[in-house]
């Protein structure tokens, strides 16, 4: 698979970079990681990264603003995105054909080629497994790109704590910060957070509610965050902080966007996104999402969640 995609990627002399909609550091890191791979390697083609930009990954990488002819006849690879109406920018589909290279499950086959790998701990993982598979064949890496990387990779394993981490992750890891960037930096840049977000935890912590088969949530209306002065998005940054709690086995987040409800779910052993998929969410089996538009619809979540999590106990 890697080696047709390289194949691929060798006729085409237009290439856009797409990931998902609200993106994190593995989505920047493989669509600019893979695009940082392809400039180096390839400098006479037309390499774009587009999506809607995420302010507070901006440190990460700036992206592209392009036309809709620009599409012509060209590539477009999609990293990180499981399904196709989670691609940023969906003017994907104007290109001439579709590569989806990516580590959710399979659910939905979009694309001309697939490469699909649920046992990698991030797509950018697989973005550098796919360089290492290339590099006889002129692919080259740079500092930038095995920054981007790096940056997807702790990202994705929670700085190397999740069960997806693997020794070829670490190898991987090892290889990758051989390389001129700073991990200080990515750090600061990844982690640090803004002190209004640090005390709006203050508040989590306080008052999520835990049931007793050890299904847990949180709801943050949207006075609190409000008070907090705090963006649904930064909310989000605080959902695996409640991992840390005894007891607790699989926990959920409703963050009040006004129009919709935000339904973020987390687990330490039960498989939740079966709890997503019945509301037309999706996601890893331990880190999943949704969204429902009534408070009660929220309370079936987190029946549906309860349930899981007794039958886990069994
Ligand atoms: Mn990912």
């Amino acid at each position: 698979m890697k080696a047709e995609i390289l194949e691929i990627i060798k006729r085409y002399e237009t290439i856009i970079l797409h990931r998902h909609v609200r993106p994190d550091p593995d989505a920047y890191g493989s669509q600019c990681g893979l695009a940082e791979i392809l400039k180096a390697s390839f400098p006479e083609k037309k390499i774009y990264v587009v999506g809607q930009e995420e302010e507070s990954l901006h440190f990460l990488k700036r992206l592209d603003t392009i036309d809709d002819e620009v599409y012509a006849g060209a590539l477009a690879i999609i990293c990180d995105t499981a399904n196709a109406e989670r691609i940023c920018d969906q003017r994907y589909k104007l290109a001439d054909k579709i590569i989806k290279i990516d580590h959710h499950p399979n659910d939905d086959q979009y694309g001309d080629v697939l490469w699909v790998d649920t046992t990698a701990s991030s797509t950018s993982e697989m973005i550098y497994d796919f360089y290492l598979e290339g590099k006889d064949q002129g692919l080259i890496i740079n500092d930038a790109a095995a920054r981007l990387l790096y940056a997807g990779i702790v990202g994705d394993t929670g700085r190397f704590l999740y069960p997806s981490t693997t020794e070829k992750t670490f190898k991987y890891a090892g290889e990758l910060i051989h390389y001129n960037f700073s991990r200080t930096e990515l750090y600061n840049g990844m982690y640090d957070l803004d002190e209004n977000v640090v005390r709006l935890n203050g508040y989590v912590m306080q008052n999520f509610e835990v049931l007793p088969s050890g299904a847990a949530k949180l709801v943050l209306p949207k006075e609190i965050l409000e008070k907090y002065n705090a963006k649904p998005s930064q909310a989000s940054l605080l959902v695996s902080n409640l991992g840390s709690v005894k007891g607790i086995k699989a926990w959920v987040f409703f963050i009040d966007e006004g129009d919709t409800i935000r339904v973020r779910l987390r687990s330490k052993g039960p498989i939740i996104n079966t709890v997503a998929k019945k509301f037309n969410g999706g996601g890893h089996p331990m880190a999943s999402g949704a969204s429902v538009s009534t408070w009660e619809e929220a309370e079936q979540v987190v029946a549906e969640l309860d349930k899981v999590c007794q039958d886990y106990t069994k």
